[in-house]
Parts: C-alpha cells; sequence; structure tokens
C-alpha cells in the first residue's frame, strides 16, 4: 500500500504523492498529488466545446479552441510543481490546513503554448498589469468562491506556460484537462487548472484566493498584510530511507530532491549526526531550469542505534536553506532542515 496517494480529504479531493514515488526525477501522472478547492469538472471537459477566452486590457479579446492551441508553437518544459502548504504537518507548532508531510511535491515535463504567444495575439493595452486566470471547477462551501489568481504581467510574459500535455500524455482530468496555467518555478496556487477565461488587469484580482490564503502573515496581522506566494522557497527532502525504517547496519542508499523553483541548486549536504558533521551528496538525472535535483549519498554508519538524517541544500546564489522553518500562520513554504529530519534505527 506503500505507493498509494494518501487522501487527506474527499471532497474536494486533496491526496499526496508517497516518498517512495519521489525518488525518480519525475512523477508518474496516477501518483502526481491533487490539491483542489473546487469539484473537479464531472464528467471531464468536452475540447469540442471548451474554449480559451482572453479578455480585459487587451486591443482585440479573442476566443481561442483546443485545435487553435493545438496549432501553435509547442513548448515542453519540465516544472517541478509544489503546493504552499506542502510539509506544513512537519511543523514543529501547528498551522491550519492540509496535513501535508513531503509529496504536496512533483515534477513533470509539461507541453503547451507560451502564453506570451497568446497575449502577443490579443495586444496588450498599456494599462496591462497582471494576469487572471480562471477554471472551471466547481466552487464549494456557502459563499461559491471561484478559485481565481492572478500574477503579474512580466511572469505572465517571461516563463508561463500554458500547458495541455503532462509527461507525454494530455492533460489528466484532476491535473486540469484540457488546459492549466503554469507560472514556472512558483507554488501551484499560481497554476491554474480546467483554465478557461484570461482576463488582463490593471491591479492585482481581488478575491479570496489572493488575499485571504496564498499570503504569508502571522498572527496579530490581517492576510491583506502577507506577501502573496511566488517561487518555491529552498529546499531539500530525503526519499529513502523513510521516517521510522530500522535498516541492518551497512551500506544504506540514501536519496531525496532538492528544489529552488526560479533558482538553480548548487548542492546538497548531508548529516547524520543530526547537523553536527556534514557530507557532500552526488547529484543523479537531469539538470533542467525549475526543475528539482535528484541526489543521493552512501552512508556507512559505523555503529548500531538512533539516528536522524538530514540534507540542507545550497543554491547557486549562494543561499542556504535555513536549518529551522520561517513559521507563518497558514504554514506556507515550510523548508526546515530540522523539520524535514528522518529518523532511523541502524542494527
Ligand atoms: N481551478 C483550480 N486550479 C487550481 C486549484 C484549484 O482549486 N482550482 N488549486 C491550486 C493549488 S493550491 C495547487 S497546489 C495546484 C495543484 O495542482 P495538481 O492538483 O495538479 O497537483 O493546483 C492549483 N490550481
Ligand atoms: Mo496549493
Amino acid at each position: 500500500m506503500t505507493d498509494a496517494k494518501r487522501v487527506m480529504t474527499v471532497k474536494p479531493r486533496n491526496a499526496e504523492t508517497p516518498a517512495t514515488q519521489l525518488r525518480s526525477w519525475l512523477t508518474p501522472n496516477d501518483a502526481f498529488f491533487e490539491r483542489n478547492q473546487g469539484l473537479q469538472p464531472d464528467p471531464p471537459i468536452d475540447v469540442e466545446t471548451w474554449s480559451l477566452r482572453i479578455e480585459g486590457e487587451v486591443v482585440t479579446p479573442h476566443t481561442f479552441s483546443y485545435a487553435d492551441l493545438l496549432g501553435m508553437p509547442k513548448d515542453t518544459v519540465a516544472n517541478t510543481l509544489e503546493c504552499s502548504g506542502n510539509s506544513r504537518s512537519l511543523l514543529k507548532s501547528k498551522a491550519a490546513g492540509n496535513p501535508w508531510t513531503i509529496g504536496g511535491v512533483g515534477n513533470a515535463v509539461w507541453g503547451g503554448v507560451a502564453l506570451r504567444h497568446l497575449l502577443e495575439r490579443v495586444g496588450l493595452k498599456a494599462s496591462a498589469k497582471h494576469v487572471a486566470f480562471e477554471g472551471l471547477d466547481t466552487p464549494t462551501g456557502k459563499a461559491q468562491i471561484k478559485f481565481i489568481r492572478s500574477i503579474p504581467l512580466a511572469k505572465a510574459l517571461d516563463a508561463t506556460l500554458l500547458a495541455y500535455e503532462m509527461n507525454g500524455e494530455p492533460l489528466p482530468p484532476a491535473h486540469g484537462f484540457p488546459l492549466r496555467s503554469l507560472a514556472l518555478g512558483w507554488t501551484g496556487a499560481n497554476c491554474v487548472k480546467w483554465l478557461h477565461r484570461i482576463r488582463v488587469l490593471a491591479h492585482p484580482h481581488e478575491g479570496f484566493f489572493m488575499d485571504k490564503v496564498y499570503r504569508v502573515f502571522q498572527k496579530g496581522m490581517a492576510p491583506e498584510e502577507g506577501t502573496v506566494v511566488t517561487g518555491l522557497t529552498l529546499k531539500s527532502i530525503i526519499t529513502q530511507p523513510l521516517d521510522g525504517d530500522q535498516l541492518p547496519l551497512g551500506e544504506i542508499l540514501v536519496l531525496g530532491a532538492a528544489y529552488a523553483g526560479e533558482l538553480e541548486i548548487a548542492d546538497v549536504a548531508f548529516s547524520s549526526d543530526n547537523g553536527r558533521s556534514w557530507q557532500p551528496t552526488e547529484f543523479i538525472g537531469p539538470r533542467e531550469p525549475f526543475s528539482w535535483r535528484q541526489w543521493r549519498h552512501i552512508w556507512r554508519p559505523t555503529a548500531p542505534g538512533d539516528y536522524t538524517l538530514l540534507a540542507r541544500a545550497s543554491a547557486v546564489d549562494g543561499r542556504r536553506q535555513p536549518m529551522d522553518a520561517d513559521w507563518n500562520v497558514l504554514g506556507y513554504g515550510n523548508n526546515g532542515v530540522h523539520e524535514h529530519g528522518v529518523r532511523v534505527h541502524i542494527g
């Protein structure tokens, strides 16, 4: 059963990828985490009747069909997608939200059209500043608030993909079929599924999913005063061995991944003595912008006992993963080294 997703809520569906499925560079589509504020369109959207409308601060609003998009220049981009709340349950002091461990993340190769091409087609007015994305999922809760998120125009033009393929297959219904946005290197909340409308705005979109959540704030602050989540935080995870494993004394292959969104990982250090000393690790697998690096280390414990294993990533700009997470009310961006420690028993 270790390979099944861990379902946290059923309606809407929120489920995380098991650590065993985070050991390869590509996360299989059927193991990829699911995060939903609303209900997935059921039955799946029909591409014959579906369309994508682009309007707002544009010169010529336009409606694109699925065939129109397939006919445009195709981009294929590897991108690690992570939920802002990933690792929340590992925080030392509790934060509200889905209790993710490390599995609210995955890496895939996405096929689609750069949003820039569509924005060039419709033409931008001088007033264009933000780009809002709207999906076709059904809102839950009494207030019936749609999941609408906007990103700055610069990000929309530089590094945003409208994806219709995931790991070489049509985008699966759970991940936004027929089309989703991907603000490359940014948290999942900036990557709207079941996309059907894009509005170019003169200002950020205002609404629950912009102003009350997906912001980093402290107790006593209004959520609106917090900063909006954007790029993934610099982080490493250990995917083998698993927390609580009992292993015989001998050589142990330690596996993990490290990622930092728009920033490249420089190296990952490993400790088996709770951070007193550090050993280098070795990268394995592809190196692509916006994607995690897989790493490994051969650990040779010399005595039986209980050990805490830690991994610490550095980025090319010299930044290092913090030893302890910066706590915030909604528990976003947990990248603490200690929080991600794995305890094992040897012997
Ligand atoms: N339409 C829509 N898009 C959405 C969401 C949603 O609830 N509705 N959830 C967002 C969040 S918070 C995350 S983390 C990612 C998760 O993408 P996945 O389910 O494909 O892993 O989708 C994002 N896009
Ligand atoms: Mo998320």
